[in-house]
């Protein structure tokens, strides 16, 4: 097995993408509790995003959702994330809040609401050229409750032909990310339901359009590493949604249901060259319900980089040996070795020499942030997930 400090350069080339949504408040249909210091703009996001980069060293970039982060003045939100240290990320469009999209929005039957739903997913790329930042994402709440709601053959097309006019929007530097989930809030059939669908998708469209992998979107039991394997064979593994779940689309921390699962993951991602990829962007899709919100980034990036260390350290010479050999548990065994290896001392030591926290948790905690935003935000509306 590889020593620690042989895998040090690839650990540092880490960059995890942080959701400006999951520092506002969340819950479920049945509850949000809000916490005390939640931001109240994007602004407020990105300086609580800001901390976990400043702790972890590990995020420098944060994703947008639109419209809930809308500003006048894009070019000020750009020097006011600089300032702190980050970058606004991925543009994330929600064509599942209007009223009007009840029935769908690319995919509906009526053409004024898809015309409505590309024009809102050309005014996210405004966002992105304004912002310089690259990417689209789209994922659609498209789908019927009910066996003969609508045609679902012509519900493809129209998503094809919605999809072609937003493609034709973008810049030559700039992308599109297709996201499926198998279900919800159609309970049915949904538009895109699997990366099947959202990879003939983009191989219509273009070169400019990939899958997003969403780790919480899938039937229990699918083998994720097996999607990030074939996708990243096709060049079309556009960026991850990263989170865990133990039933449906849990939303909690990534690595915190079934860290094996994200080591699996990341190995696939390191064994198909994702990691030093720019064009495959780890990015978080989490909610935290219960536990405080910069703490719970903190803990998802944290827990990525602790299983990326693991992945690293797989000793892949012994293991193609053993695969060519056909020595099924001599190659589950090395697998296996670098994933019940415990990396933590070593990260913390490495840590501490790029001038990071040992305990970028603890220190944060110690820093007194989270008792000042607390104290000094009074008043206003607290951002929710629907904010
Ligand atoms: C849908 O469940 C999803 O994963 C999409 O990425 C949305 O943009 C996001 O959740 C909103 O939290
Ligand atoms: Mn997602």
């Amino acid at each position: 097995m590889p020593q620690f400090s042989e895998i040090t350069d690839r650990l540092a080339g880490l960059q995890i993408e942080v959701p400006s949504w999951a520092y506002g408040n969340s819950g479920t249909r049945f509850k949000v509790f809000a916490q005390a210091g939640t931001p109240r703009t994007i602004q407020e996001k990105i300086a609580d995003a800001a901390q976990v980069h400043k702790a972890s060293g590990l995020a420098p970039a944060v994703a947008l959702h639109i419209p809930w982060d809308k500003v006048d003045d894009y070019d000020a939100l750009n020097a006011f994330a600089a300032d702190h240290g980050v970058r606004i990320g991925t543009v994330n469009s929600n064509t599942f809040q209007d009223e009007d999209f009840k029935l769908g929005s690319l995919c509906n039957s009526k053409a004024s609401v898809r015309a409505k739903a590309v024009k809102h997913n050309l005014e996210c790329i405004d966002v992105m050229t304004a912002t310089g930042s690259r990417d689209l994402k789209i994922w659609l709440a498209d789908g019927t409750n009910y066996p003969g709601q609508d045609d679902i053959r012509d519900r493809q097309e129209r998503l094809a032909e919605g999809l072609e006019e937003i493609y034709a929007g973008l810049g030559p530097d700039q992308r599109i990310v297709l996201e499926y989930k198998f279900f919800e809030p159609s309970f049915y059939s949904t538009d895109v339901p699997d990366w099947g669908t959202s990879l003939l998708h983009c191989l219509a469209l273009g070169p400019k359009a990939s899958v997003c992998l969403d780790t919480g979107h899938h039937a229990p039991g699918t083998n994720i590493e097996f999607i990030v394997a074939q996708l990243l064979r096709q060049n079309r593994l556009g960026s991850f949604d990263f989170n865990s779940r133990f039933y449906a689309d849990d939303d909690l921390i990534v690595g915190a249901a079934d860290p094996f699962q994200l080591f699996r993951i990341l190995y696939e991602v390191v064994r198909g060259g994702g990691l030093e990829n720019p064009d495959v962007v780890l990015m978080l899709d989490q909610c935290h319900n219960i536990e405080p919100h910069i703490q719970g980034q903190l803990r998802s990036v944290l827990n990525v980089q602790e299983m990326l260390a693991k992945v690293l350290l797989v000793d892949t010479e012994a293991l193609a040996q053993a695969q060519k050999a056909g020595d099924v548990l001599g190659a589950n065994g090395v697998f296996m070795d670098a994933f019940y290896t415990d990396v933590r001392a070593d990260l913390a030591d490495w840590r501490e020499s790029r001038g990071l926290p040992r305990d970028p948790i603890a220190t944060f905690i110690a820093s007194g942030y989270q008792a000042g935003i607390e104290a000094e935000r009074i008043g206003g509306q607290q951002s929710g997930w629907n904010s």
